[in-house]
């Protein structure tokens, strides 16, 4: 039987369908030749840093790195398209709801500042100078600043956050929920207990020396294609790369790089995985338990055959605390528990662990199949319990990787962007710029929805991003934001979070990354950004601006803050007329920014150092911190099992989309064409419950909070993935994802794991 969406998988990963698509994503953006310049400046030390993602850049970084996904980045921000006034005239907001998220976006580029019209149900071009003053009046008129969300996307740059959260605390409140509250929070706080910094400790030259890299719960190949790049050299000089993936990714097991000439003449590609296992969803915290299992099962049985040790003993004498807790929570677990939780059998994770210990150098990264757990943070603690057995952090070749997402989150953070601030950066705050921050915390994700759904919160302010799509529980979101006095989305194209108007509502255009950025004086404006391997560089655009009525990020914030706090404390459009004035504050204010605009200003930039790379641990034992959890007592796929024909499902990126925009309708390297309403499934558990390939069902959340969740008309894809765990994309499945279910300590929402079920859809 043949279906007609479901196709030929790619072969291997890159290859000639990147450079293929490549073409086709220039030739779409409406004028190739700027789409090529654009590209050949893309992280280069004179141009700026790609949008695509937050993977690290070659230390000699003079050859463009190729990269089909930073290829649909860069040309979906320098499309030809337009969204002007004439177009928003042209369709009410309710007509314009109806369309896709990748319909929408395709009307390309902002050009005007807009404010939505209820009598008229439009939105309709404003000043500039208007569109400040209302928003700066109606901040002004809450009862109190904790009445307002300011949002962020870790797209803005440095420089844009930290004037945000500048102008946020003088205003007064911490309400800053992010994306990162959704993305990497778990490894934030993971980290900052285990090794007291809440940040990955490798740099990209460790790739190069690993002996072994352990790749779990990421698709690289479509997230992060530059880190294949790097994978795949390391597999060429023999390391071993092991990949803990429910779902085969084809990325992870060949990879053919469009850099290589000899490659691409042959059509052959590299193997990337040695060996590749599949856990069933939220199980990893049970295999790496299982491996830990297994090097202490060497250890004891090199000592009592007198042989040379297994575990590094100086490392975790001198530096490391609460090992024989650890220890005694490994032997308290059994392995029919690893393996029932993890789906894995004994001798696979005891043949992963032989790796482990063959190797004197490794490396282990993550990503969203790790952190979108409930049980995420225990799993990355667990991941670091098992790297410092062997004392695999803070030497070359060796650490921790947390691979982030959008290319500035990690910097956002790190410039301020948190609703729970440190106390010496408030401190910091307070006495450079002589005001007084606010001290008590404030609103993540989850809660600002809350507090948004309750009442209690009045304004909304997203500087980028599409919160109504991003988050959980769509339909929740869209109410909330309905509710709302004041919304307030700084954007480089439409997205469904536009559509949702609170009373008063407004869309601010910005400039994007590709894009020139001149001051008063028609200087280029120089931001910075830093990446997965805390490596801070510059940015300039190139391209002209989409529309001359653009403002960049900074100038919108610094508007609006002068309109709602006045320059009294500040002088917002000082700041905004010069970035370098704004980097001398963030160098009076926050430590390793030391001589900021000149050390930005050198090819490749400079790292903020890191204290667990240098074996300086900042935690509350001041040494690297061992946690003794016990597994998760049923994760969802457990309880699945118990019957009632549930399954546990993920929610994951297609390779034609970046989060909630949508560059096209294919899965190249998942086999599926023009469709994105799928569900990937087992064939035998799609035996089980009657249906075939291509068969339509209603996917039904099944979550005890007595709401009920229905996506519906789905259509099966029957795949290599573990029975009982079934995957499909993200937003169009955030319906499912309930708000109420949130990861332990990270309060990041569980779209990784959510139970649902299925019913025969109307449409069948
Ligand atoms: N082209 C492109 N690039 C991007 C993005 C994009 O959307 N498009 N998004 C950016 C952002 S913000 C982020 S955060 C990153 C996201 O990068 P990824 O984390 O790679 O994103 P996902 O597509 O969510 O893929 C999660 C992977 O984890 C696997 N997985 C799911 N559950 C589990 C589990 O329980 N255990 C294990 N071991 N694996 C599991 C899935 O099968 C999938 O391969 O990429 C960034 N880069
Ligand atoms: N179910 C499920 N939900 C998830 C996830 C998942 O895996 N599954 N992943 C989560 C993760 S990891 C993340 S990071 C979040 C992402 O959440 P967000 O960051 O909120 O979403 P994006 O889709 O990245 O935002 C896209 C929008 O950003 C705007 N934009 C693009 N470039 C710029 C720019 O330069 N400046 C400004 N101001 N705006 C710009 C455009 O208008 C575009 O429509 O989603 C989370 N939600
Ligand atoms: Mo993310």
């Amino acid at each position: 039987m043949t279906v007609s969406f479901i196709g030929k998988k790619s072969s291997a990963a890159g290859g000639w369908g990147a450079l293929k698509s490549c073409g086709k994503r220039l030739l779409e953006s409406g004028s190739p030749l700027t789409g090529a310049r654009t590209m050949l400046k893309a992280n280069q030390s004179d141009g700026f840093d790609c949008p695509g993602c937050a993977w690290g850049d070659p230390e000699h970084g003079s050859s463009f790195e190729f990269c089909e996904n930073g290829v649909k980045a860069v040309s979906w921000e320098a499309t030809e398209k337009r969204a002007t006034p004439a177009f928003f005239a042209g369709n009410t907001v309710s007509e314009l709801r109806k369309l896709s998220d990748y319909k929408l976006e395709l009307n390309g580029r902002l050009t005007h500042p807009m404010r939505y019209d209820r009598a008229s149900d439009r939105y309709l071009p404003v000043a500039w100078e208007d569109a400040f003053a209302e928003i700066g009046s109606m901040l002004k008129n809450l009862d109190s600043p904790d009445r307002a969300e300011f949002y962020t996307s870790g797209r803005a740059s440095n420089e844009a956050a930290y004037l945000y959260q500048l102008f946020v605390r003088v205003y007064g409140t911490n309400n800053f929920p992010d994306c990162s509250n959704m993305c990497h929070e778990a490894s934030g706080v993971a980290l900052k207990q285990a090794i007291g910094v809440g940040k990955g400790t490798v740099l990209l030259e460790d790739f190069e020396k690993a002996d072994a890299i352990f790749v779990i719960g990421q698709n690289p190949g479509t997230n992060h294609p530059r880190m294949l790049g790097d994978l795949r050299r390391a597999a060429i000089r023999g390391a071993d790369v092991v990949v803990f993936n429910p779902v085969r990714e084809k990325g992870l097991e060949r990879f053919s790089d469009p850099q290589d000439k000899i490659e691409m003449l042959r059509g052959s590609s590299t193997e990337i995985a040695s060996q590749y296992y599949q856990p069933r969803l939220g199980g990893d915290m049970a295999a790496v338990r299982g491996m830990a299992k297994a090097v202490f099962a060497a250890e004891d049985a090199a000592v009592a055959a007198g042989k040379a040790a297994v575990l590094d003993h100086d490392f975790l004498k001198e530096h490391c605390a609460g090992l024989a807790d650890y220890r005694a929570a490994v032997d308290r677990t059994g392995w029919a528990e690893i393996e029932d939780q993890s789906g894995l059998s004994r001798e696979e994770i005891e043949r992963a662990a032989d790796v482990y210990m063959r190797a004197d150098r490794a490396i282990c990264t993550w990503a969203m199949g790790v952190t979108q757990h409930l049980h995420s943070v225990a799993t990355i603690r667990e991941i670091t319990n098992f790297m410092l057995l062997r004392g695999n952090i803070g030497r070359p070749g060796a650490g921790l990787c947390p691979v982030r997402g959008h290319s500035n989150v990690q910097g956002d953070r790190t410039v301020g962007i948190n609703e729970r601030p440190p106390a010496a950066f408030l401190d910091a705050l307070e006495k450079h710029f002589g005001f007084s921050a606010p001290r008590t915390d404030g609103h993540n994700v989850i809660a600002a929805i809350g507090a948004m759904l309750d009442g209690s919160a009045q304004a909304f302010i997203g500087l980028g991003g599409n919160f109504a799509r991003a988050t959980p529980d769509s339909a929740l979101v869209e109410k909330a934001l309905g509710r709302m006095k004041l919304t307030v989305n700084i954007a480089t194209k439409p997205n469904h979070s536009h559509l949702m108007p609170g009373e008063v509502s407004y869309i601010l255009p910005c400039l994007g990354r590709t894009e020139m950025d001149l001051n008063s004086a028609g200087n280029s404006q120089l931001v910075s950004v830093e990446d997965s391997m805390s490596m801070v560089h510059g940015s300039a655009g190139i391209n002209r601006p989409a529309s001359p009525h653009l403002f960049s990020e900074v100038a919108i914030l610094a508007g609006i803050a002068e309109a709602t706090v006045g320059s009294g404390i500040v002088d917002w459009a000082a700041l905004a007329d010069d970035y370098d004035r704004i980097r001398d504050h963030i160098e009076a204010t926050i430590p390793g920014f030391e001589d900021y605009n000149t050390r930005l200003r050198k090819p490749r930039g400079f790292l903020l150092r890191n204290t667990a790379a240098h074996r300086e641990w900042n935690t509350p034992a001041g040494k690297a911190s061992f946690s003794a959890t016990p597994l998760p007592e049923e994760t969802v796929h457990q309880r699945a099992r118990k019957g009632g024909g549930r399954f546990a499902l993920q929610t994951f990126r297609s390779h034609d989309q970046y989060n909630t925009t949508v560059y096209g309708l294919d899965d190249r390297y998942r086999g599926v064409y023009g469709e994105r309403q799928v569900i990937f499934i087992h064939p035998e558990d799609l035996q089980a419950i009657g249906a075939a390939a291509g068969d339509r069902t209603d996917v039904v959340g099944d979550y005890d909070d007595g709401i009920s969740r229905v996506a519906p008309d789905f259509r099966f894809v029957p795949y290599d993935i573990p029975r009982g765990s079934i995957a499909g994309y993200y937003p169009e499945l955030n319906v499912l994802v309930p708000l109420s279910s949130a990861g332990d300590e990270s309060d990041t929402p569980t779209s990784k794991s959510i139970m649902v079920s299925f019913r025969k859809s109307e449409a069948a």
